[in-house]
């Protein structure tokens, strides 16, 4: 419900806790309607906060039913947040706390704390969800051992750490390491189990469970496999070892986000488990081992080293993403994922730091965290340790992660002790490095270069562009990855790290016998913004040549950017050099298939209107759809022969597997596919549709089809054939709207909303559509407001049930300082009428709040 004057959370106000928890023991009494949970916490003073202190417990929505300190009964009124006990009324020293409290885990909506999702029990405590369960000292830096004993006829019963005993309609739960409450979970329900063993490389057997509902057993082989492939990589390769008897994994059709990394019971969101060739896509099973491996990692990166307060919440998320990347690219290609990586980073996090929502990655305020689990937070994060790692080298990296383990396994810290760890291993000043933590926006870095004698001159200018709360900026530590090349393609100069560390500064290479053609920035060594003004000769150069596979495709993507900007721009032809350098890709031999088909990715619509901004330009969302797609026709035009052969070529030879060689031909002959449509009006299309034997190539024939604005019998077929899966549905949903022409975007959108599997209370279901509409850009920016009101409706409804999802979709309208006067008095109303719904939350609020600055 709305705050008058919601507070304003400080990283300068942090105090340690005054009391500290050794043990806490629950007991559940399941019902959906009235949960009892009974606890006992022992409370410790903690000698870092001198004196006696109040205690002050976290509660919402908890029904007090008795609590006893000492075993003496006491009687409290809990407030709106809490209790506290008055210091005066405290023992000192240390204490027994007791109480028993009832909660309707059934009319929990917001899937925050204990709740149901299709007749099973489960938790979600990240951020601050355990006061929702029970009264407690709801941070991270308070850390204990939990027994949890749950008490149901359900035939499942979990919790965190090992089994200790069980009977009919009960179960005990032992988890002897130390932990924040945001790491609890529960999970009660009648679910089967697919099982497997891994042995840690120290020799203890860990019995490994991954649980689903009766029926869906058959689809979780991958998921097992890419768990034990995980548990394998962080032993070898950051020397982690599994530190429990059990590790049970759980999927949940009704979840607000990917998954949750809970010690020793990761809960997942089901489209994270689930996959069987026929209803998963190579891209969900990518999806699938990248999660699970993240959640595996925060084992150590999370759990056993946790965060001193919210404010660090990159210190986890930063270091787990960044470490799945690297094994998403050991299992995979690291070329294709970095050029993965990149097009996520900017398609997010450059959108949400180059608008009104941007944040430092480690924020300063919040009004409510779990508005922070960002793109800045996780994926700019990990483009911070990325740098650290190039800064420092891969040796001192490898030291500092060991001594980063060794000093603070079992410690909720900060920021600061992960950048001394550093400092500690190389001796080296990281101070300056630290500012990318506490300063936000995209830093631009300004090329210029010369050519004299022999001698090349690179000058690099750096600068960062004000963002809200941060008017001036200071120079950061940028590691560019430079490379030379001849004018013939042959390698100068081997990648060389520079550190551009003042606002401008100049780096010669000498000795080289002609100017070279400069490959700047390779591997996308620091989350930047390139400004330099490069000829399409040069282009050309490193487009065939370069070394580095991302500057390769980089420069592939900025021709093709620039070949859009001139088409939006002025209706110029695409030059004949864009044509044929990818008709030289195509017919590359030697190249991965899964790179050739990044390289014929067009930038998304919402990449060109990016670019256009940047370029000081207003985006017009209809102008870009219709240049975007006449450049597919024409590029399908000039490229058809190629297109043809590819597309049989890449066709499917034995049995199904996920893993990249097989997805990279698929994702290809999906491109050429897509390609194709656009000049046979669907034939080819309409066929591989009807003889699919996996999801990828189903929906890869029906994407194709519905882009031209045809497959009206295939969507009905495709309907009728998974109108049994709830996965699969989700994407019937989302296709509709994600590809609807945009005038027809917002009505297409309300009448699958108004179809009866439309189940607006599922998140999936939820995104499906309505995120299905803003990812539509044309769509959702049409000029008549039709799809900001649809949008807007729909927050505004979901708000009251549930605010965390409907505060992260509303980032769907973060962009909209960008779009012409007319657009923005669209959606300046729609977020003043969210701001003024009697039921705001305090999530959505805050959002709102920012976006209308
Ligand atoms: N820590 C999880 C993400 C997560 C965050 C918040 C949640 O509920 C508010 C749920 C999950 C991860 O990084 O995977
Ligand atoms: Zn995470």
């Amino acid at each position: 419900m709305k705050d008058a004057a919601p507070q304003v959370i400080r990283l300068a106000d942090y105090a340690p806790p005054a009391w500290l928890v050794d043990e806490v023991s629950l007991i559940f009494r399941l019902d959906p309607a009235a949960t009892r949970v009974q606890s006992r916490i022992s409370f410790r003073a903690n000698p870092a906060a001198p004196g006696h202190h109040d205690l002050w417990l976290d509660g919402e929505n908890l029904k007090l039913l008795s609590a006893r300190i000492n075993g003496e009964a006491r009687s409290v009124t809990p407030g709106p947040e809490g209790l506290r006990i008055p210091a005066t009324e405290l023992p000192e020293g240390q204490f027994l706390w007791e109480a028993e409290v009832e909660i309707a885990p059934e009319g929990n909506t917001a899937l925050e704390g204990l709740y149901m999702s299709r007749g099973m029990y489960c938790t979600q405590c990240e951020a601050e969800g355990f006061r929702k369960i029970t009264f407690y000292p709801d941070r991270p830096d308070v850390m204990a051992t939990f027994r949890v004993r749950i008490e149901s006829e359900l035939p499942v019963l979990l919790s965190n750490g090992n089994p200790t005993a069980q009977g009919a309609g009960w179960a005990e739960w032992h988890d002897p390491w130390p932990k924040p409450a945001y790491l609890f979970a529960l999970v009660a329900g009648d679910l089967v189990a697919q099982s497997n063993r891994f042995t840690t490389v120290s020799g203890t057997e860990v019995a490994l469970n991954i649980w689903v509902r009766p029926g869906d057993e058959n689809k979780c082989a991958y998921a097992m496999d890419a768990l034990i492939r995980s548990m394998r990589w962080d032993e070898e390769v950051y020397g982690r070892e599994y530190d429990l008897d059990v590790f049970n994994i759980v999927a949940v059709d009704d979840f607000n986000m990917g998954a949750m990394e809970n010690k020793g019971l990761n809960i997942f969101n089901s489209r994270y488990v689930l996959a069987s060739p026929e209803t998963a896509t190579d891209q969900d099973y990518e999806n699938i081992e990248r999660i699970i491996a993240h959640e595996y990692f925060h084992n150590w990166t999370g759990n056993r080293i946790t965060c001193r307060d919210w404010f660090q919440l990159c210190l986890k998320e930063g270091l787990t993403v960044y470490r799945d990347q690297q094994f998403t690219g050991d299992m995979r290609s690291h070329a294709v994922k970095r050029i993965e990586d990149v097009l996520t980073l900017r398609a997010r996090q450059f959108r949400e730091d180059n608008g009104p929502l941007a944040h430092n990655v480690r924020p300063e305020t919040y009004v409510e965290i779990n508005n922070f689990y960002t793109a800045t937070v996780y994926e700019k994060g990990a483009e911070l340790i990325g740098m650290l790692r190039r800064l420092v080298g891969d040796d001192a990296y490898r030291a500092a992660l060991r001594l980063y383990f060794e000093r603070h396994d079992g410690q909720a810290c900060t920021i600061e002790d992960w950048i001394r760890v550093f400092e500690d291993t190389t001796h080296r000043d990281l101070s300056q490095f630290k500012r990318w933590y506490s300063q936000a926006g995209t830093p631009r870095v300004m090329v210029e270069d010369s050519w004299a004698d022999g001698t090349y001159v690179l000058r690099l200018h750096q600068s960062v562009p004000a963002t809200p709360g941060q008017p001036l900026k200071e120079p950061l530590v940028i590691p560019v990855a430079v490379g030379l090349l001849g004018q013939d393609g042959r390698e100068l100069q081997p990648t060389v790290v520079l550190e551009l560390s003042e606002p401008v500064q100049e780096f010669r290479f000498e000795g080289l016998p002609q100017r070279p053609v400069p490959s700047i920035l390779r591997g996308f060594s620091a989350p930047v913004i390139l400004q330099r003004d490069q000829t399409s000769a040069e282009r050309a150069v490193l487009l065939a040549h370069d070394t580095d596979p991302f500057n390769r495709w980089e420069a592939g993507r900025s021709l093709a950017r620039d070949v859009l900007l001139a088409m939006i721009a002025r209706d110029e032809a695409p030059s004949t050099a864009f044509l044929e350098g990818l008709g030289s890709l195509l017919r590359d031999p030697a190249l991965d298939p899964a790179f050739i088909a990044l390289a014929l990715r067009l930038p998304s619509e919402d990449d060109l209107a990016q670019a256009l901004h940047e370029a000081g330009e207003v985006p017009d969302p209809a102008r870009i759809h219709d240049m975007r797609r006449k450049l597919t026709h024409l590029r399908a035009e000039h490229l058809a022969e190629d297109l043809h052969r590819i597309h049989d070529a890449m066709a499917s030879t034995g049995a199904y597997d996920p893993a990249a060689d097989q997805a990279g031909r698929r994702a290809l002959r999906n491109a050429a596919l897509a390609g194709l449509t656009h000049l046979d009006q669907g034939a080819r299309a309409s066929r591989q549709f009807a003889t699919a034997d996996n999801m990828t190539e189903q929906l890869g024939a029906l994407s194709a089809l519905l882009e031209i604005g045809a497959g009206a019998d295939e969507l009905a077929a495709f309907y009728d054939q998974w109108r049994g899966d709830r996965l699969v549905l989700d994407k019937w949903f989302g296709l509709q709207v994600m590809f609807a022409a945009p005038d027809a975007a917002a009505e297409t959108a309300a009448g699958l909303a108004a179809h009866p599997d439309f189940d607006w209370k599922n998140p999936n279901r939820f995104r499906a559509v309505i995120g299905g509409l803003s990812a539509n850009a044309a769509g959702f920016h049409h000029a008549s407001g039709a799809g900001y009101r649809f949008v807007a409706d729909w927050l505004i409804r979901l708000d009251p049930l549930n605010p965390q999802t409907a505060a992260r979709m509303s980032t769907a309208f973060e962009t909209w300082q960008r779009y012409d006067p007319g657009r923005q008095a669209l959606i300046r109303a729609e977020l003043e009428r969210m701001r003024s719904a009697p039921t705001l939350s305090r999530d959505l609020g805050e959002m709102v709040g920012r976006m209308l600055g």
